[in-house]
């Protein structure tokens, strides 16, 4: 069976360890993996060149937590983790104090650096990198080109990490532009990743500055809605809120209520020219799931808080079953 998912960072990166876990359970292939093919588009928008390195947040998050090295608490960064470089490059006095690259994770930095400046395209060097880390699934960026998330406010356009980390969102975004994208083409293997999937799941991540950046790459959002795969979502907002991080942030300055239903209208239904079949909320939200069926949505509720692999295993059988494709 073939699975493609489009994550950002930690939310996608958790509901794809489940999802691995569950296809591992229930298609083995015998060596402890899975008969699945399981490939991830991964958001770029979050990406900076800091102290001339190149820093991929979300496909790091996904890299590391795949395999087993991530930072479990943070969601972000490595285990067992050493800030020396980074507390003496700040006597420098160069580069964003508020933005701390570890000892280890910039060996991933300079890794995939020196593999960019030798002009391999993001795509290879992020499946070089992954040859250590084994993630179990094929790691795609959305595109090789730069594109690079930036928050228009009052006080001018800064990058999106910026906001994020510096102001944790609390600066007011009036909007968000993807520096680059117009000219950004799908990496290889991302529109056949959805063309020729089974199905198709938008986990949990950002609505807006994760799957919205992706979905801005010319192509994908026309895959999307071409795919004979079903498209199934699962929503990052539980309860009028999102589970962690500021996607309220992002979605108020896009004018999205941040309610489970309103993230699903704002991706739409692919009938109405949207990007979706079927939508999963959390039981809390179980009241949005009549008037989404009534609109002709695949919707239901269940538990979706991603507490340990096991119980997120149990939300990735209820995306899947939610499409018939529940393995
Ligand atoms: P980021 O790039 O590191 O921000 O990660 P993503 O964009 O992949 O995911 C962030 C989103 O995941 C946030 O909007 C959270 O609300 C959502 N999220 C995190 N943990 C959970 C969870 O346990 N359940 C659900 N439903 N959403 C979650
Ligand atoms: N997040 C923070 O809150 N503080 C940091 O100092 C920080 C450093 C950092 C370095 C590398 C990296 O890949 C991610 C890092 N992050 C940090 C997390 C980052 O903001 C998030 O992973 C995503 O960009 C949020 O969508
Ligand atoms: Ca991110």
């Amino acid at each position: 069976m073939k699975v493609t998912v489009l994550s950002g960072g930690v939310g996608g990166a958790r509901f794809t360890r489940g999802l691995l876990a569950l296809l591992r359970d229930r298609l083995p292939d015998g060596a402890g993996g899975t008969t699945a093919q399981v490939t991830v588009v991964a958001n770029t928008g979050d990406d900076l060149w800091l102290h001339g390195v190149r820093v991929c947040p979300d496909l790091d998050t996904l890299m590391y937590t795949l395999g087993g090295a991530v930072h479990e608490g943070q969601g972000w960064g490595r285990r067992e983790e050493s800030t020396r470089t980074a507390t003496d490059l700040a006597a420098y006095g160069l580069g964003w104090e508020w933005f701390t690259l570890g000892d280890l994770d910039l060996a991933t930095h300079l890794a995939r650096t020196s593999l960019l400046r030798a002009g391999e395209p993001l795509s290879r060097v992020t499946a070089r990198l992954a040859e250590r880390w084994r993630p179990g699934v094929r790691l795609l960026p959305m595109s090789d080109d730069e594109v690079e998330t930036h928050v228009v406010t009052d006080d001018g356009t800064i990058h999106f990490e910026e906001w994020w980390v510096r102001h944790r969102a609390a600066v007011p975004a009036r909007g968000f532009v993807q520096v680059g994208v117009e000219r950004a083409t799908p990496a290889p293997g991302v529109l056949e990743a959805l063309t020729e999937a089974d199905v198709v799941v938008l986990p949990p991540s950002n609505p807006v500055v994760s799957v919205g950046t992706i979905l801005g790459v010319p192509g994908v959002r026309d895959a999307l809605r071409a795919t004979a795969a079903p498209v199934v979502g699962v929503s990052p907002v539980v309860g009028g809120a999102p589970v962690r991080g500021m996607a309220d942030a992002c979605l108020a300055a896009i004018g999205v209520t941040t309610q489970a239903g309103a993230v699903a209208r704002h991706l739409g239904l692919r009938a109405d020219g949207g990007v979706l079949d079927a939508w999963l909320v959390d039981d809390a939200d179980a009241d949005a799931v009549p008037a989404l069926v009534a609109e002709g949505w695949r919707a239901a509720a269940a538990p979706t808080l991603m507490t340990d692999v096991p119980t997120t295993a149990h939300i990735a059988a209820a995306a899947l079953a939610l499409v018939d494709r529940a393995p």
